[in-house]
C-alpha cells in the first residue's frame, strides 16, 4: 500500500469510527476471509464493525472465526440499510466496481454517505473510494489486508482469528498456492499467519475434505463423460439433467469440475457444459492455461465473458447442438490453442 493511500487510511481510522466491511456478491473464501479478517483487526484498533455480504456464502466456510456474525443483505434488508445509514466508513473488498454486489445493494451503496475504502486485486477499480489499496499483481484480496496491516505499522496485532481467515482467503484463491500469482511474498505473509496460529492441515480440511457421497458420484459420471481431443489440446465434460437429478444435484456441486479436464496432460482448454431444463439452456465454464483467452472465447460465442483464463457462458440450444456447435468452432482456433504454451 503506497504512502498517499497509507496516510488517508491512517486519517480516516485515527478515532473510533462505525465501519461496515461489503465483499461480493456470491461470495467465496477470499471475500468472506479478507472481511472478517479486517473486521477483526479493526476491532482490535477500537472501531465497531459489521460485515455484510450481499447473498449467503458456501457451506465449506461456515465455519471460519466471525462467520455467525456475518449479515447476508437479502435476508435482512431493512436492518441492513439501517446500518449504511449510520456508517462512517465503508470498506469494499475483494471487487472492484459497484456492480458486484449486484441489484438493490449496489443502489444502497451508491447512496450512501459515508467514506468509501477500497482493498482489491481486480482489474480497472471503480474510482468510487476516498482511499483506494488496488493491486492486481496480489494473489488474493486477503494477502492485502495483511498488508494493510503491515503499512499502517499494525502486524503484532495479529490475533490468530484475523490468521486463519486471512489465511483461508489467500488458500482458496491462489488454488492453494497453485496459480501464477502466488509469489514469494504471498508464501512469507502465510508463514506469518501460521505463526499467528492459522493450522492448514485444519483449514485445508475444513475447506476441502467436505464432499457429499453423491457430489463424489456426480464426479465420477462428468469424469466418464470426458471427452479429448488431442489436436485441438482441448477437453470438455457434459452433464444432462438426468445425471444430476439421479445424484441429488446441489448448487455448487459441479464447482472445480472442469478443472479435472484442464489437468489432462497436453490440454490447455477445457469445457464443462451443464444442462439446465428448468432455464432452458446450457451453463457452461471454460478454463484454459498460458495465452489461450476464454474470455474471448465466452464473448465471442456464448454470451459471456470473465477473465482470461476463467470464464463463464450459455447456450440457449440444447445440449447436443450445443456440443456440435461447439466444435465446429475449434479449429477456428487451432493455432491460438497451439501456441497458448
Ligand atoms: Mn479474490
Amino acid at each position: 500500500m503506497n504512502k498517499d493511500t497509507t496516510e488517508a487510511v491512517q486519517k480516516l481510522l485515527a478515532s473510533p469510527q462505525k465501519v461496515v466491511i461489503v465483499g461480493h456478491k456470491n461470495p467465496d473464501g477470499d471475500a468472506v476471509g479478507s472481511c472478517l479478517g479486517l473486521s477483526f483487526f479493526l476491532k482490535i484498533l477500537g472501531h465497531t464493525t459489521t460485515v455484510i455480504m450481499p447473498n449467503d456464502f458456501p457451506d465449506f466456510l461456515k465455519w471460519l472465526p466471525g462467520c455467525d456474525e456475518i449479515i447476508i443483505y437479502e435476508k435482512e434488508v431493512q436492518k441492513t440499510s439501517e446500518i449504511f445509514d449510520n456508517a462512517d466508513l465503508i470498506f469494499t473488498l475483494d471487487f472492484n466496481s459497484l456492480d458486484r454486489v449486484g441489484g438493490e445493494l449496489q443502489a444502497v451503496l451508491e447512496n450512501a454517505t459515508a467514506k468509501f475504502v477500497m482493498i482489491d486485486h481486480h482489474q480497472q477499480p471503480a474510482d468510487y473510494a476516498v482511499a483506494t489499496y488496488s493491486d492486481v499483481k496480489m494473489s488474493s484480496t486477503s494477502e492485502m489486508v495483511y498488508h494493510f496491516m503491515d503499512a499502517l505499522g499494525q502486524t503484532e496485532k495479529l490475533s490468530k482469528e484475523i490468521a486463519v481467515n486471512l489465511y483461508t482467503g489467500i488458500m482458496t484463491d491462489t488454488g492453494s498456492f497453485r496459480f501464477s500469482s502466488t509469489s514469494p511474498t504471498t508464501h512469507r505473509v502465510a508463514a506469518r499467519l501460521i505463526e499467528a496460529g492459522a493450522e492448514s492441515a485444519i483449514i485445508n480440511q475444513n475447506v476441502y475434505d467436505t464432499n457429499s457421497p453423491e457430489r463424489m458420484k456426480l464426479l465420477g459420471v462428468a469424469l466418464n463423460n470426458l471427452v479429448i481431443l488431442p489436436e485441438m489440446h482441448t477437453a470438455y465434460i457434459t452433464l444432462t439433467q438426468n445425471e444430476l437429478d439421479d445424484h441429488n444435484f446441489k448448487k455448487g456441486d459441479t464447482e472445480g469440475f472442469v478443472n479435472y479436464a484442464l489437468s489432462v496432460k497436453g490440454v490447455v482448454f477445457a469445457v464443462i457444459f451443464i444442462e439446465n431444463k428448468q432455464e432452458n439452456l446450457v451453463k457452461i465454464s471454460f478454463r484454459s492455461k498460458g495465452d489461450f483467452s476464454v474470455n474471448d472465447f465466452a464473448r465471442n460465442h456464448y454470451n459471456g465473458g470473465g477473465h482470461i483464463n476463467a470464464a463463464g457462458g450459455k447456450s440457449s440450444q440444447d445440449l447436443n447442438k450445443t456440443i456440435s456447435e461447439f466444435i465446429s468452432i475449434l479449429p477456428r482456433y487451432k493455432n491460438k490453442l497451439t501456441d497458448a504454451l
